[in-house]
């Protein structure tokens, strides 16, 4: 990785007014959770989503699905933040205006300590009557439920009908709070950091590319090329458990 780079990272950072995280899956992937669009070791490589995270797919075959987020639950149970989330963490300690957004269900920003956090895509640690039958949504504690765990999805304790993970998925609206939080925190941003996303599921995919038109500063943090490439205006080529600290530590060198 380009010292110059990792400097020219920490200047403009240090420089920002509004600094503002876009991450995804990629900012994960070091803690041992998978991505979902990574060639050989993502989700979707393995996993057809069209049969796994839409609402058709669960009227279909709720068990199925029940037992993929069930499956994914214990993946990511033993997850630990990663020197990626670690030093957003501390980013967010120097600059307390800072915002992450984002695409990630896992909690693993949370654990780590940040706190401005606006979850685009959900928490699979938490879930909803799939018919937000008390309104939407209507949150289901499932540890107050008895049923059998092989049968698929727990009845709703309101409706009786089921229960679902709490995350977005394909062809549904993402929280309005939130996207209404992201929106208006992008129109402020004059540093935006890109960090492990492919940048093709909307609408978070178009939020760098708004930043910029806003008049913002990209700067994207994914080893591989993404949809996002082209409009950063320096790329940090390298895993971002392994970049992110070092830009820290050369925030560090000139307080
Ligand atoms: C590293 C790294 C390391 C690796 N360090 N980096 C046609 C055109 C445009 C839009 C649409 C369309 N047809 C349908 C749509 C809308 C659709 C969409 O965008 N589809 C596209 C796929 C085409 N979007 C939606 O449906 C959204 N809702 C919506 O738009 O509502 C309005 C509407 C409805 C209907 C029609 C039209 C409009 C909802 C999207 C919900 C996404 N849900 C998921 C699943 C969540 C639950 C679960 O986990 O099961 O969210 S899909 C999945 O993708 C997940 C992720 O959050 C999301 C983004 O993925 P992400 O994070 O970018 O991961 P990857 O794997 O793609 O990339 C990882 C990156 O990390 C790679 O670049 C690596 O290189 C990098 N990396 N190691 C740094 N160590």
């Amino acid at each position: 990785m380009n010292p110059q780079f990792i400097q020219q990272a920490a200047d403009l950072i240090r420089a920002s007014k509004q600094l503002t995280v876009l991450t995804g899956a990629g900012v994960s992937k070091e803690s041992g959770v998978p991505t979902f669009r990574d060639a050989l070791d993502g989700l979707w490589a393995q996993y057809d989503p069209k049969r796994l995270a839409t609402q058709f797919a669960f009227e279909t075959d709720p068990k199925l699905v029940w037992d993929f987020y069930e499956f994914r639950r214990d993946l990511m149970r033993p997850a630990k933040p990663n020197p990626a989330h670690v030093s957003l963490a501390a980013l967010e300690q120097r600059f307390p205006t800072m915002q992450i957004i984002t695409q990630n269900i896992d909690n693993l920003h949370e654990q780590a300590g940040s706190k401005n956090v606006i979850r685009l895509h959900g928490n699979i640690w938490a879930n909803k009557c799939f018919y937000d039958c008390q309104g939407e949504p209507t949150p289901v504690d499932i540890s107050t439920i008895g049923w059998d765990r092989n049968s698929g999805p727990p009845p709703c304790p309101y409706c009786g009908r089921w229960v679902r993970p709490d995350v977005v998925w394909f062809g549904e609206m993402l929280p309005p709070d939130q996207l209404r939080a992201a929106k208006e925190v992008i129109a402020q941003t004059d540093v935006m950091l890109v960090i492990g996303t492919s940048g093709v599921v909307q609408p978070a995919a178009d939020m760098p590319y708004i930043a910029k038109y806003h008049g913002a500063t990209v700067i994207e943090f994914n080893p591989v090329e993404s949809e996002i490439t082209p409009v950063a205006d320096l790329w940090l080529q390298a895993p971002a458990g392994e970049s992110l600290p070092r830009v820290l530590e050369a925030l560090d060198e000139h307080v």
